[in-house]
């Protein structure tokens, strides 16, 4: 039985300010750009949940959210600290369930499978204990979300926020899930939850009546993976960064950078080399990933399996090149870091399950 536990710590840029001027716990607090007076041009990073009361929220324009709360303390962001932060935070959680069981998904929040724990009692026993370690490592809280599967570990880490425990048994998925908004759902963006509520859909239990082919009409392979979540399903499994069934690169920039034309090159020379060594290993491959970790620290993967192994190299190209572009089109976010990865290898001399597949036929995972 599958147990995921996803961490996340509690407004954290901000709480880290915190820390050290505990005087600020009683005030807002707001971590972004200058507000200038309400002239500043840049956006809120993140608030302690005292400014999030006036309505304040990451990515807000800093002018607005002067408007709604001038009286708070309004403060640069310092990104050395916070990632120094995440770091201790990281290898705390670490050491506390081995490399091999654990997924790092931003500067704040990570996934820890717990399936050896065997019961979500011990699990929560678990996650309070770490609640407790990082408190006392770092004076700094966390949330904790504990599920059968990703994506309900993380919708419980957000449901009780700040220092939040909640546990979602299997019997406990469909009564926790169904009354939600249906963007809590992983993939449904504004624009998505826009197309839902258009229709009338807009809480889980709404998408519930509507067959797999409607929601494919609507939006295509990711009306499958929407029918699958609005039941609770979800297949997908942590990433460790200690996989050794795939071959991959990656490369930091020297600035983070919106510069398509570099980052597209970048995932091309990485391209090329992981392939020339997946050739060596004669290998042929499956799936394709695609990483980008923006400033911050956000990384977002995006994946393609297709129906029969492929050794070309055009091939591969052309996928990274398409699973790149809503990497970088659908955020304004600077990209820190560009990766590709090539797994679900077969050898040589296997017998290719069916022919190789144009790529409109591509299945996404
Ligand atoms: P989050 O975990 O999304 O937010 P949070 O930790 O501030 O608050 P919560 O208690 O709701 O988890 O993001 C982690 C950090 O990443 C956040 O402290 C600041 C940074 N960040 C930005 O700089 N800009 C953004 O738009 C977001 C969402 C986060
Ligand atoms: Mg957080
Ligand atoms: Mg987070």
């Amino acid at each position: 039985m599958p147990i995921i536990l996803h961490i996340d710590m509690d407004y954290f840029f901000a709480q880290i300010e915190e820390r050290k001027k505990p005087w600020l716990k009683t005030r807002p607090v707001i971590v972004g750009a200058h507000p200038k007076k309400g002239q500043g041009r840049g956006v809120v990073s993140t608030c302690n949940y005292l400014a999030r009361k006036f309505g304040v929220h990451s990515g807000m324009a800093i002018s607005e959210a002067y408007r709604l709360c001038s009286h708070a303390a309004f403060l640069p962001v310092r990104g050395k600290l916070y990632g120094t932060t995440s770091g201790k935070i990281m290898k705390l959680l670490c050491r506390n369930v081995g490399q091999g069981s654990m997924e790092q998904v931003s500067v704040d929040e990570a996934y820890l499978d717990v399936s050896w724990l065997e019961s979500f009692s011990a699990a929560k026993k678990f996650g309070l204990q770490l609640q407790q370690s990082i408190w006392k490592a770092e004076q700094l809280t966390a949330s904790v979300g504990i599920g059968p599967n990703k994506m309900i570990a993380k919708i419980a880490s957000g449901f009780k926020k700040p220092r939040g425990l909640t546990v979602i048994t299997p019997e406990q998925v469909n009564g926790f899930l169904q009354p939600m908004r249906v963007g809590v759902l992983p993939g449904v963006g504004e624009k998505a939850a826009l197309a839902l509520t258009d229709r009338g859909i807009n809480k889980v239990s709404d998408l519930l009546e509507y067959p797999e082919a409607n929601l494919v009409a609507w939006f295509g392979k990711f009306g499958h993976s929407l029918y699958q979540e609005a039941r609770g399903v979800d297949d997908r499994t942590i990433v460790t960064s200690s996989e050794v069934k795939s071959i991959g690169r990656q490369e930091t920039f020297a600035e983070d950078t919106r510069d398509k034309s570099l980052v597209t090159k970048t995932l091309i020379r990485l391209a090329r080399e992981v392939w020339e060594e997946m050739r060596e290993k004669k290998f042929r491959f499956r799936t394709v990933t695609v990483t980008c970790r923006y400033k911050y620290f956000e990384t977002l993967d995006r994946s393609k399996t297709i129906a029969s192994a492929s050794e070309q190299f055009v091939t591969f190209k052309s996928l990274v090149l398409q699973l790149f572009l809503p990497l970088f089109l659908d955020t304004k976010k600077p990209i820190r870091l560009a990766g590709v990865r090539l797994s679900k290898f077969q050898v040589e001399d296997e017998e290719p399950e069916q022919q190789e597949t144009p790529c409109e036929q591509l299945r996404l995972l």
